[in-house]
């Protein structure tokens, strides 16, 4: 392979930054020879890095970077020069703008990008007139927001990856920090684990979390209610809970109790398809702890049901007193390296910067002061819901490093809606899936190629700084994005930002929990939120006195088992989707790493003996696996390390296509789609069975050689 550094015209240097993948948030920097390596940063204290980490420059000289603005003509793009472009922009958004009004335009702001550009992304938005902006945070954690923001009153993490070494047990339900939390899982979690800590994991399939677990309980997907009820019913039952902290903290106790009483812990295991004794084990590891931890993942949130999984897990907190102290609390891991940050500074419909609600009249005028121009009341549409309505009352899109025809569910559907909307615009590094339907196409810059900050998961916002200048005709993301903010708004002198640095400014003026911070401040190392800003000084540990509510005490919650949309008929497996240590979500980025790709190839479907063998068939085989939304072809991994009737695929190709399989059920409260429950049907590929019979398209395969 060429070294880029000695083919490219472009320059790189050395500069500690932050690792675009995951929200551990890890400093690497340029290392030369067209590598990063990981250097000394506040989570990564000895340099460490994952795969993943150390393959992230590979993205940045990559021959399939887009490196000219592209502009759809009778059905093909050709390349245009920047002013072609945006011009072809301002006309496509100002007629339905003009048309249909601002709230036919929906906003994607991106997980994948700094906290600077996606507060100038959502300030657009408002400005032109509409809250329709949100981030993949809506595919993600939105339901674990939904259930602690109403409970707790903040949906971060409550405690910080240094606190996991004082928790005596950690309850892990629904994540796989080895995989997709490298960082976290050895240099904060097996530490704890090693110490003596008590590691529980609540997971369908035994993976290399598991490995590291003293107690598992490998649940039937979508009944997590069942499991965590049971597991409150044993904590109220065998006196595990904490008087002094339900009578102080908590309210809605008795009716918990009563409730409790009428779950049948045998019975509720049996539901979740796990061992009750086993519930008891995991109840008596939690309850029994001096301080216990739980981290929360996409097995919990991902469901019609997400923001009740999560109230029931919040129960489990509550009842034994573990909120507020160090080891303890309730700790989502945030799945991109800036979904926290993007959410923090208002990428979303609900919220202002800093989570202040669009419709708090107070609020709306805090932000008035600083823009000149008071936000919308009402609070727009969720990204599923937007893509639901593409061609109906959404009309256009605004795309900012997102690829959401590979990764909403039923995307078949989403991608053909895309073509639906009279004007859509994307802003990538590639010619993604959901760029093929777009009108105008952004070529936008890289991680290495930007300066600004990120938030990762325990809330600490640090610097990212420039490792590399642009490819071709690239632009910054933060200068697309005030350009377009000049030529939409009819308020051109609000996006004269002199850098990322004037916009991070404004946003400590506009969101309180950012107040009292800088570039300055942060330097080298990172400041946390919430920000004191008299003190100086973040906040580790959240509702210790009181909660983010501002009340002293938090509810209990009486949570009820809800099915899955999908039932399953005779014969059909539930098909739950999940990640991989080596790619990446859409993949956009991992795939292109030949190193990555040399660790880890393709998407492949995890089935139990038993069910391959009903089947006839075997490890390696072609499979196809189907429902009514589509149909996926995919080689089977036999294994007893997912349970008898589930399957498992990761999503992160779009070939095959996984959320061609998902489907559109949304959970009420927080518009979460369920990616963790289709009912499916699993047999032999129709090529496998040629060979075995359908003798023409054996013939035609071999004629193809
Ligand atoms: N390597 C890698 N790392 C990543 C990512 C990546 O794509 N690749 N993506 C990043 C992003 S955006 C995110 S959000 C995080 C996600 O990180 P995780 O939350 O760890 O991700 P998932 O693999 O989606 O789901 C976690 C586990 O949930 C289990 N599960 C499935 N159904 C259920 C269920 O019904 N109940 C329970 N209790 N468990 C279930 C799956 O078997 C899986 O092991 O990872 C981030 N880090
Ligand atoms: N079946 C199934 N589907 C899922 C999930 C699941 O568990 N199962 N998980 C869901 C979750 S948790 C998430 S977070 C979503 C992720 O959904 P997406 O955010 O759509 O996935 P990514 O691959 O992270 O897409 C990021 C896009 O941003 C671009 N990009 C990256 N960096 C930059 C940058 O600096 N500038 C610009 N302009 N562009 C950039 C990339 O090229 C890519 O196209 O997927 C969801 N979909
Ligand atoms: S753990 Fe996450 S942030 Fe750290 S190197 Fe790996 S992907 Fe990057
Ligand atoms: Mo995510």
């Amino acid at each position: 392979m060429p070294d880029p550094s000695e083919t490219s015209e472009r320059r790189f240097e050395s500069n500690p930054t932050v690792c675009p993948f995951c929200g551990v948030g890890c400093s690497v920097e340029y290392a030369g020879r067209g590598s990063a390596t990981g250097v000394e940063g506040p989570v990564n204290g000895r340099g460490e890095i994952c795969p993943k980490g150390a393959a992230a420059f590979d993205v940045v000289d990559h021959g399939d970077r887009l490196t000219e603005p592209l502009v759809e003509h009778g059905g093909t793009f050709v390349t245009a020069p920047w002013s072609e472009a945006l011009d072809r922009v301002a006309s496509g958004i100002g007629e339905v703008v003009e048309e249909h009004g601002a709230d036919a335009v929906q906003f994607f702001a991106s997980s994948n990008c700094t906290n600077e550009e996606n507060y100038v992304l959502q300030k657009l938005a408002r400005v032109l007139g509409t809250n329709n902006v949100d981030n993949c945070a809506r595919l993600c954690h939105a339901s674990t927001v939904a259930a602690m923001s109403e409970r707790f009153g903040a949906g971060a993490m409550t405690n910080t990856l240094d606190d996991l070494g004082e928790a005596d047990c950690i309850f892990v339900n629904g994540a796989n920090p080895a995989e997709q939390h490298p960082v976290a899982f050895r240099s904060y979690i097996l530490p704890a684990v090693r110490d003596g800590a008590t590691l529980v994991h609540v997971d369908p399939r035994e993976n290399d979390t598991t490995e590291a677990a003293d107690v598992h309980l490998p649940l039937r997907p979508g009944t997590d209610i069942q499991l965590l009820n049971a597991v409150a019913a044993v904590l109220v039952e065998e006196d595990l809970v904490d008087e002094g902290f339900l009578a102080e903290r908590t309210t809605g106790f008795d009716r918990l109790r009563e409730h409790l009483a009428g779950v049948d812990v045998a019975a509720s295991a049996e539901a979740a398809g796990v061992d009750p004794e086993t519930v008891r084990e995991a109840a008596r590891a939690y309850g029994e702890a001096d301080r216990a931890a739980v981290i929360t993942g996409m097995g919990t949130s991902q469901h019609r049901c997400g923001t009740d999984n999560v109230h029931a897990l919040l129960n489990l907190a509550l009842l034994t007193g573990n909120v507020g102290r160090p080891g303890t609390g309730v700790n989502p891991l945030r799945g991109q390296n800036n979904v926290q940050g993007a959410s923090d500074v208002g990428g979303l419909p609900g919220v202002l910067p800093g989570y202040e609600p669009v419709t708090d009249p107070d609020a709306r005028e805090r932000v008035a002061d600083e823009w000149g121009v008071e936000p919308p009341a009402e609070p727009g549409l969720t990204e599923v819901e937007a893509t639901h309505r593409f061609g109906d009352e959404v009309r256009a899109a605004v795309v900012f490093g997102e690829n959401p025809a590979v990764t909403e569910p039923n995307a078949t559907a989403v991608a053909s809606a895309f073509d639906d909307l009279d004007f859509c615009v994307v802003i990538d590094l590639f010619e993604t899936r959901t760029a093929e339907h777009a009108d105008v196409v952004l070529p936008g810059s890289a991680w290495a190629e930007k300066s600004g900050t990120v938030t990762n998961t325990d809330r600490r916002v640090m610097r990212m700084r420039p490792n590399a200048d642009l490819p071709g005709s690239a632009r910054r993301d933060f200068e697309i994005l005030t350009e377009l903010g000049r030529r939409l708004t009819d308020r051109p002198e609000e996006f004269a930002y002199d850098g990322p640095a004037d916009a991070f400014d404004e946003l400590t003026r506009v969101a309180p929990i950012y107040e009292g911070m800088s570039y300055a401040g942060i330097g080298d190392g990172y400041q946390r939120w919430p920000f004191d800003a008299e003190a100086g000084t973040g906040t580790d540990v959240l509702h210790a006195e009181t909660f983010a509510t501002g009340e002293r005490t938090a509810p209990l919650a009486v949570v009820d088992a809800v099915p899955p949309a999908d039932d399953l008929d005779a014969g059909e497996l539930t098909l739950t989707t999940g990640r991989v240590l080596q790619h990446f979500n859409s993949g956009a980025l991992s795939r292109r790493s030949d190193r990555l790709m040399a660790m880890r190839g393709e998407d492949v479907l995890q089935i139990h003996p038993a069910d391959a063998a009903e089947r006839g068939i075997e490890d390696g085989d072609r499979v196809t696996v189907s429902n009514e939304r589509g149909t996926v072809e995919a080689a089977a991994d036999v294994t007893p390390a997912v349970r008898e009737g589930v399957a498992f695929c990761t999503f992160h190709y779009a070939e095959p296509l996984a959320n061609a399989l998902t489907g559109d059920a949304l959970d009420p409260a927080a518009k979460i789609p369920e990616f963790k429950h289709s009912a499916v049907a699993v047999e032999p590929a129709a090529s496998a069975a040629g060979e075995s019979g359908a003798a023409g398209e054996g013939d035609a395969a071999a004629g193809d050689d």
